[in-house]
Protein backbone atom coordinates (compact mmCIF):
# COMPACT_ATOMS: atom_id res chain seq x y z
CA UNK A 1 0.00 0.00 0.00
CA UNK A 2 1.07 3.37 -0.76
CA UNK A 3 -0.11 6.51 1.51
CA UNK A 4 0.40 9.93 2.32
CA UNK A 5 1.15 11.47 5.83
CA UNK A 6 2.42 14.35 7.07
CA UNK A 7 4.74 15.44 9.42
CA UNK A 8 5.45 18.62 11.26
CA UNK A 9 4.11 20.06 7.10
CA UNK A 10 6.24 17.87 5.54
CA UNK A 11 4.49 15.32 3.55
CA UNK A 12 5.93 11.21 3.16
CA UNK A 13 4.68 8.74 0.87
CA UNK A 14 4.72 5.83 3.23
CA UNK A 15 5.09 2.49 1.03
CA UNK A 16 3.97 -0.61 2.77
CA UNK A 17 4.69 -4.00 1.34
CA UNK A 18 5.11 -7.82 1.62
CA UNK A 19 8.65 -7.50 1.04
CA UNK A 20 9.85 -4.06 2.05
CA UNK A 21 8.82 -0.75 3.81
CA UNK A 22 10.04 2.73 3.23
CA UNK A 23 9.27 6.56 3.11
CA UNK A 24 10.09 9.42 0.84
CA UNK A 25 10.06 12.86 1.87
CA UNK A 26 8.25 15.32 -0.61
CA UNK A 27 10.82 18.07 0.73
CA UNK A 28 14.09 17.12 -0.95
CA UNK A 29 12.74 13.97 -3.05
CA UNK A 30 14.61 12.29 -0.25
CA UNK A 31 14.12 8.48 0.98
CA UNK A 32 14.38 8.70 4.70
CA UNK A 33 13.72 4.86 5.56
CA UNK A 34 13.80 1.49 3.75
CA UNK A 35 13.51 -1.90 5.37
CA UNK A 36 13.39 -5.42 3.29
CA UNK A 37 11.35 -7.44 5.40
CA UNK A 38 12.85 -9.19 8.64
CA UNK A 39 15.96 -6.95 7.79
CA UNK A 40 17.09 -4.36 10.25
CA UNK A 41 16.76 -0.54 8.70
CA UNK A 42 19.20 -0.52 5.93
CA UNK A 43 19.19 3.56 5.76
CA UNK A 44 20.23 6.05 8.62
CA UNK A 45 18.30 8.91 9.95
CA UNK A 46 19.50 11.11 12.39
CA UNK A 47 17.34 10.46 15.53
CA UNK A 48 17.88 14.90 16.00
CA UNK A 49 17.06 15.20 12.06
CA UNK A 50 15.05 18.32 11.44
CA UNK A 51 11.83 18.47 8.99
CA UNK A 52 11.87 21.65 8.08
CA UNK A 53 11.03 22.96 4.79
CA UNK A 54 13.86 25.44 4.30
CA UNK A 55 16.88 22.47 4.84
CA UNK A 56 18.05 19.35 4.15
CA UNK A 57 16.81 16.47 5.78
CA UNK A 58 20.21 14.57 7.84
CA UNK A 59 20.34 11.02 7.21
CA UNK A 60 18.77 9.13 4.15
CA UNK A 61 19.39 9.55 0.48
CA UNK A 62 19.50 13.39 -0.08
CA UNK A 63 19.52 14.26 -3.36
CA UNK A 64 22.62 16.33 -4.30
CA UNK A 65 22.02 18.32 -7.40
CA UNK A 66 22.80 19.89 -9.58
CA UNK A 67 26.07 20.06 -8.11
CA UNK A 68 28.04 18.47 -5.04
CA UNK A 69 29.57 20.01 -2.17
CA UNK A 70 30.13 23.60 -1.05
CA UNK A 71 31.09 25.29 -4.78
CA UNK A 72 28.22 26.95 -5.40
CA UNK A 73 24.92 28.00 -2.30
CA UNK A 74 23.42 26.13 -1.19
CA UNK A 75 25.88 23.69 -0.61
CA UNK A 76 25.10 20.18 -2.46
CA UNK A 77 22.33 22.42 -4.74
CA UNK A 78 19.01 23.10 -4.17
CA UNK A 79 17.39 19.73 -5.14
CA UNK A 80 17.54 18.31 -1.67
CA UNK A 81 16.05 21.77 -0.36
CA UNK A 82 12.88 21.66 -2.86
CA UNK A 83 9.40 20.48 -2.71
CA UNK A 84 8.91 17.34 -5.27
CA UNK A 85 5.72 16.30 -6.61
CA UNK A 86 4.34 12.66 -6.53
CA UNK A 87 4.52 11.51 -10.13
CA UNK A 88 3.29 7.86 -9.42
CA UNK A 89 3.37 4.37 -8.27
CA UNK A 90 2.21 0.92 -8.96
CA UNK A 91 3.15 -2.41 -7.56
CA UNK A 92 4.24 -5.78 -9.13
CA UNK A 93 5.61 -8.85 -7.96
CA UNK A 94 8.95 -7.39 -6.94
CA UNK A 95 7.51 -4.48 -4.95
CA UNK A 96 6.43 -0.79 -5.13
CA UNK A 97 7.92 1.68 -7.63
CA UNK A 98 7.10 5.34 -6.49
CA UNK A 99 8.72 8.39 -8.93
CA UNK A 100 8.76 12.10 -8.37
CA UNK A 101 9.84 14.87 -10.12
CA UNK A 102 11.09 18.57 -9.86
CA UNK A 103 11.39 20.99 -12.52
CA UNK A 104 13.00 24.46 -12.60
CA UNK A 105 10.77 27.25 -11.03
CA UNK A 106 11.48 30.98 -10.60
CA UNK A 107 13.26 29.98 -7.46
CA UNK A 108 15.15 27.60 -9.21
CA UNK A 109 16.35 29.72 -11.96
CA UNK A 110 17.65 32.52 -9.95
CA UNK A 111 19.90 30.35 -8.70
CA UNK A 112 20.72 27.96 -11.48
CA UNK A 113 19.71 29.81 -14.30
CA UNK A 114 18.26 26.82 -16.19
CA UNK A 115 15.07 24.71 -17.22
CA UNK A 116 15.15 21.30 -16.17
CA UNK A 117 13.30 18.31 -16.06
CA UNK A 118 13.98 15.59 -12.96
CA UNK A 119 12.70 12.53 -12.33
CA UNK A 120 13.54 10.21 -9.34
CA UNK A 121 12.23 6.28 -9.33
CA UNK A 122 12.27 4.32 -6.22
CA UNK A 123 12.00 0.51 -7.08
CA UNK A 124 11.25 -0.50 -3.45
CA UNK A 125 11.52 -4.21 -2.82
CA UNK A 126 13.92 -6.87 -1.52
CA UNK A 127 16.70 -4.76 -3.35
CA UNK A 128 16.57 -0.73 -3.48
CA UNK A 129 17.10 0.49 -6.37
CA UNK A 130 16.93 4.43 -6.93
CA UNK A 131 17.37 6.56 -10.29
CA UNK A 132 17.38 10.11 -10.81
CA UNK A 133 17.10 10.75 -14.34
CA UNK A 134 17.92 14.76 -15.22
CA UNK A 135 16.56 16.09 -18.56
CA UNK A 136 17.33 18.98 -20.35
CA UNK A 137 13.98 21.02 -21.25
CA UNK A 138 16.07 24.45 -22.26
CA UNK A 139 17.21 25.74 -25.55
CA UNK A 140 21.00 25.91 -24.29
CA UNK A 141 23.21 22.95 -23.34
CA UNK A 142 23.72 22.81 -19.42
CA UNK A 143 25.74 20.59 -16.84
CA UNK A 144 25.87 19.43 -13.70
CA UNK A 145 27.44 16.97 -10.87
CA UNK A 146 25.58 15.65 -7.78
CA UNK A 147 25.23 12.58 -6.08
CA UNK A 148 22.93 10.37 -4.10
CA UNK A 149 23.95 10.47 -0.65
CA UNK A 150 22.87 7.80 0.56
CA UNK A 151 23.99 7.34 5.12
CA UNK A 152 23.95 3.76 5.47
CA UNK A 153 22.64 2.51 9.16
CA UNK A 154 25.31 0.08 10.55
CA UNK A 155 26.30 -1.89 14.36
CA UNK A 156 29.54 0.31 14.87
CA UNK A 157 31.46 1.66 12.62
CA UNK A 158 34.79 0.55 14.31
CA UNK A 159 33.58 -2.82 13.44
CA UNK A 160 33.18 -1.72 9.14
CA UNK A 161 35.12 -2.33 6.60
CA UNK A 162 34.01 -0.86 3.13
CA UNK A 163 35.74 -2.41 -0.25
CA UNK A 164 35.57 -2.51 -3.77
CA UNK A 165 35.53 1.64 -4.13
CA UNK A 166 39.20 1.51 -6.12
CA UNK A 167 42.39 2.95 -5.27
CA UNK A 168 42.82 6.35 -5.92
CA UNK A 169 40.78 9.03 -3.72
CA UNK A 170 40.97 12.43 -3.40
CA UNK A 171 41.07 13.23 0.73
CA UNK A 172 38.34 16.11 1.87
CA UNK A 173 39.96 16.45 5.33
CA UNK A 174 43.50 17.14 3.94
CA UNK A 175 42.88 19.82 1.18
CA UNK A 176 41.55 17.25 -1.36
CA UNK A 177 44.89 15.12 -1.57
CA UNK A 178 45.40 12.97 -4.05
CA UNK A 179 46.44 9.74 -2.48
CA UNK A 180 46.52 6.12 -3.14
CA UNK A 181 45.31 3.74 -0.91
CA UNK A 182 44.70 -0.19 -0.32
CA UNK A 183 40.84 -1.34 -1.79
CA UNK A 184 39.94 -1.79 2.13
CA UNK A 185 38.91 1.15 4.19
CA UNK A 186 38.44 0.98 7.96
CA UNK A 187 37.06 3.99 10.18
CA UNK A 188 38.96 5.48 13.14
CA UNK A 189 38.64 9.29 12.42
CA UNK A 190 36.55 11.77 10.18
CA UNK A 191 36.55 10.01 6.65
CA UNK A 192 35.62 12.16 4.02
CA UNK A 193 37.24 10.80 0.23
CA UNK A 194 36.07 11.09 -3.54
CA UNK A 195 37.49 7.83 -5.01
CA UNK A 196 38.12 8.89 -7.93
CA UNK A 197 38.08 4.88 -10.53
CA UNK A 198 35.51 3.43 -8.19
CA UNK A 199 34.21 -0.20 -9.34
CA UNK A 200 31.24 -1.88 -8.42
CA UNK A 201 30.03 -3.14 -6.64
CA UNK A 202 31.51 -0.94 -3.32
CA UNK A 203 30.58 -3.44 -0.16
CA UNK A 204 29.57 -2.82 3.42
CA UNK A 205 30.55 -5.55 5.47
CA UNK A 206 28.53 -4.33 8.41
CA UNK A 207 30.00 -7.18 11.06
CA UNK A 208 28.45 -6.93 13.98
CA UNK A 209 24.98 -6.81 11.98
CA UNK A 210 26.25 -9.75 10.58
CA UNK A 211 25.13 -8.53 6.79
CA UNK A 212 26.67 -6.80 3.96
CA UNK A 213 25.48 -4.08 1.74
CA UNK A 214 26.10 -4.15 -1.40
CA UNK A 215 26.07 -0.83 -3.35
CA UNK A 216 26.01 -0.70 -7.36
CA UNK A 217 26.28 2.69 -8.81
CA UNK A 218 25.76 3.77 -12.26
CA UNK A 219 26.16 7.26 -14.47
CA UNK A 220 28.84 8.28 -11.97
CA UNK A 221 32.43 9.00 -11.37
CA UNK A 222 32.93 8.86 -7.99
CA UNK A 223 32.24 6.95 -5.22
CA UNK A 224 32.55 9.21 -1.86
CA UNK A 225 32.55 7.88 1.32
CA UNK A 226 32.05 9.88 4.59
CA UNK A 227 31.77 9.86 8.51
CA UNK A 228 31.91 12.60 10.01
CA UNK A 229 33.45 10.60 13.44
CA UNK A 230 32.46 12.85 17.14
CA UNK A 231 34.20 16.17 16.65
CA UNK A 232 31.92 17.09 13.96
CA UNK A 233 28.65 15.05 14.55
CA UNK A 234 29.06 17.32 18.13
CA UNK A 235 29.11 20.36 16.34
CA UNK A 236 26.23 19.35 14.02
CA UNK A 237 22.84 20.84 15.29
CA UNK A 238 21.05 17.78 13.71
CA UNK A 239 23.28 14.79 14.75
CA UNK A 240 23.73 12.95 18.59
CA UNK A 241 26.93 13.33 19.41
CA UNK A 242 27.96 9.69 19.09
CA UNK A 243 25.69 9.30 16.37
CA UNK A 244 28.80 8.76 13.62
CA UNK A 245 29.23 5.59 15.22
CA UNK A 246 26.00 3.92 13.61
CA UNK A 247 26.31 5.55 10.30
CA UNK A 248 28.42 5.39 7.13
CA UNK A 249 27.86 7.01 3.58
CA UNK A 250 28.64 5.76 0.98
CA UNK A 251 27.61 7.96 -2.46
CA UNK A 252 26.88 7.64 -6.08
CA UNK A 253 28.74 10.53 -7.61
CA UNK A 254 29.28 12.75 -10.61
CA UNK A 255 32.29 14.62 -8.97
CA UNK A 256 35.40 14.63 -11.10
CA UNK A 257 33.38 15.32 -14.98
CA UNK A 258 29.97 17.71 -15.30
CA UNK A 259 27.83 15.80 -17.48
CA UNK A 260 26.80 18.32 -20.08
CA UNK A 261 23.46 17.79 -21.87
CA UNK A 262 22.38 19.15 -24.79
CA UNK A 263 18.33 20.53 -25.10
CA UNK A 264 16.40 17.32 -24.94
CA UNK A 265 19.37 15.09 -23.63
CA UNK A 266 18.89 12.97 -20.59
CA UNK A 267 21.17 11.08 -17.95
CA UNK A 268 20.77 8.85 -15.51
CA UNK A 269 22.45 8.67 -11.95
CA UNK A 270 21.28 5.76 -9.94
CA UNK A 271 22.56 3.41 -7.04
CA UNK A 272 21.33 -0.24 -6.34
CA UNK A 273 21.58 -1.37 -2.59
CA UNK A 274 21.14 -5.44 -1.88
CA UNK A 275 21.57 -6.98 1.93
CA UNK A 276 23.66 -10.09 1.79
CA UNK A 277 23.96 -12.49 4.80
O1 LIG B 1 29.72 13.75 0.92
C1 LIG B 1 30.53 14.18 1.93
C2 LIG B 1 30.19 15.60 2.28
O2 LIG B 1 30.31 16.44 1.18
C3 LIG B 1 31.06 16.00 3.46
O3 LIG B 1 32.12 16.84 3.09
C4 LIG B 1 30.11 16.53 4.50
O4 LIG B 1 30.09 17.88 4.60
C5 LIG B 1 28.80 15.89 4.09
O5 LIG B 1 28.84 15.70 2.71
C6 LIG B 1 27.50 16.48 4.56
O6 LIG B 1 27.20 17.71 3.98
P1 LIG B 1 25.97 18.55 4.48
O7 LIG B 1 25.91 19.75 3.58
O8 LIG B 1 24.77 17.67 4.36
O9 LIG B 1 26.25 18.89 5.91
Amino acid sequence: AVTICEFQGIKIVRVIHQLAEAGISLHGGHLIWYKPAGEKDVIWLSEKAEFDTTKAIRGGIPVCWPWFGKVATPSHGFARNSQWTLNQHRENEHGVIVSLTLEDTEATRAIWPHQFHNEITFEIGRELTVSLTSTNTDEHPWSFTGALHTYFNVAAISDVAVTGMGQGYLDSTKGNEACTGGDTLTFNTETDRVYTSPANPVVIDDKAHQRQLQVTNHGHDAAVIWNPWQALSVSMGDMADNSFETMVCVESAIHEQAIELAPGESHTLSTQITVQK
